[in-house]
């Protein structure tokens, strides 16, 4: 088949999972041309089978708002023609689901238009009357639409009241990458050096991630056993994990590492992830700490629980509550079987429901609906 892609390049989970699906499918010899703004984070290098079409937006003065919208469209327009794609598949709904039904209307019927719903899309922007209306439109018009959990799917259905089938296509990881590198256990006693507990979040610190309640929680912990807290990422809310840190103490246990590309061995240096967002349809750096068998303590906010099974690959609990999130972080890290236990089942767990393999086999699935009409 030949595809085209489109999503937000920069950092972000949606970004991720459309550039690590875009390199699979070119592995299986699909052709997959990437249509977007700048050139997807994982992506970067070459790749066989793999073409890279920027999204230039022209600057004339008489733009207020530059109409990166439209353009996004006739490039997609241009490079479907060009390169006779036979769908495109966008991922986030705003606006790339409705750039794809103008390219559409531009190109004709038998270009197909897929779109995946990866959560702020809907729980967010759905949620603006501004947008509303023209996110269902986007929404109906797809010849197929994918969403990343159950919970999702729910939302949209609640949120927009779309009756349309979605399907749900869960996110996933590449096993090759996402291990345990056992190499990296050096490394982290340059941060850990007298055998301290290793927590680590990672996000975009946004007030949805509630990075307070990530401090709080180690905190806690911090208070009963030596521990570290590794801060992996960027965004408005760093500054307040650090403000917290040195008014409760703690500034010495706070490792702050910044964006990083190597996640998989960033987390190789940690014992469990925290991630007690206030919403996470999905919630893909969990499944990132699962896969590197680093059970997650987490809220149960949205997709979360369908990701970590509560009890068995980690915990899962009401959001805010900062004492249950400690007593199952500290329960874990002082009873070395039940870690081991946990540790175990959420790397089964990400190889298996969550494995590149059978994610890709399920979107080519969709595609092959919607191109047979
Ligand atoms: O987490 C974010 O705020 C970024 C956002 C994005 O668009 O990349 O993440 C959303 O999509 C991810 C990939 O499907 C999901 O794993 C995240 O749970 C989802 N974020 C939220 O729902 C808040």
């Amino acid at each position: 088949m030949k595809i085209g892609i489109t999503c937000y390049p920069s950092v972000g989970g949606s970004g991720v999972v459309a550039t690590e699906l875009g390199k699979l499918l070119a592995e299986k010899g699909h052709i997959v041309h990437f249509i977007t703004s700048g050139m997807p984070f994982r992506l970067g290098k070459y790749y066989r089978n793999i073409y890279f079409h920027e999204v230039d937006v022209s600057s004339y003065a008489v733009f207020q708002y530059p109409p990166y919208d439209l353009t996004l469209a006739s490039r997609m327009a241009q490079v479907a023609e060009t390169e006779k794609l036979d769908l495109l598949h966008v991922h986030y709904a705003v606006p790339h689901a409705i750039s794809a039904y103008l390219a559409k209307q531009m190109v004709g019927d038998h270009l197909k238009v897929v779109t995946t719903l990866h959560g702020t899309d809907i729980t967010v922007l759905a949620n603006d009357h501004t947008l509303k209306d023209i996110i269902r439109f986007g929404i109906e018009q797809s010849d197929a639409v994918t969403a990343v959990s159950n919970n999702l799917i729910e939302e949209t259905r609640k949120v927009l009241q779309v009756k349309r089938p979605i399907d749900r296509v869960y996110n996933f990881i590449d096993r090759r990458h996402y291990y345990p590198h056992e190499d990296m256990c050096d490394v982290r006693k340059e941060y850990a050096p007298n055998g301290e507990k290793v927590f680590i979040h990672i996000s975009n610190f946004r007030q949805v991630k509630r990075v307070p309640d990530v401090v709080r929680v180690f905190k806690k912990v911090r208070d009963q056993i030596p521990a570290k807290l590794m801060l992996i990422g960027e965004g408005p809310e760093l500054p307040v994990a650090r403000d917290m840190a040195y008014e409760l103490g703690i500034a010495d246990d706070l490792i702050f590492l910044g964006k990083q590309d190597s996640v998989a061995c960033v987390l190789s240096m940690a014992d469990i992830m925290l991630l007690p967002s206030g919403q996470e349809s999905f919630g893909l750096v969990a499944l990132e700490a699962m896969a590197c068998g680093k059970p997650v303590i987490a809220s149960n906010a949205g997709g979360l629980p369908e990701v970590i099974e509560h009890g068995v690959t980690g915990f899962t609990l009401p959001i805010g509550d900062i004492d249950a999130m400690a007593e199952k972080a500290l329960e874990l890290v002082q009873n070395e079987d039940t870690y081991k236990r946990l540790s175990h089942a959420s790397m089964e767990r990400a190889n298996s429901v969550f494995s590149h393999e059978i994610i890709t086999e399920q979107y080519e699935a969709v595609y092959r609906r919607v191109l047979e009409g």
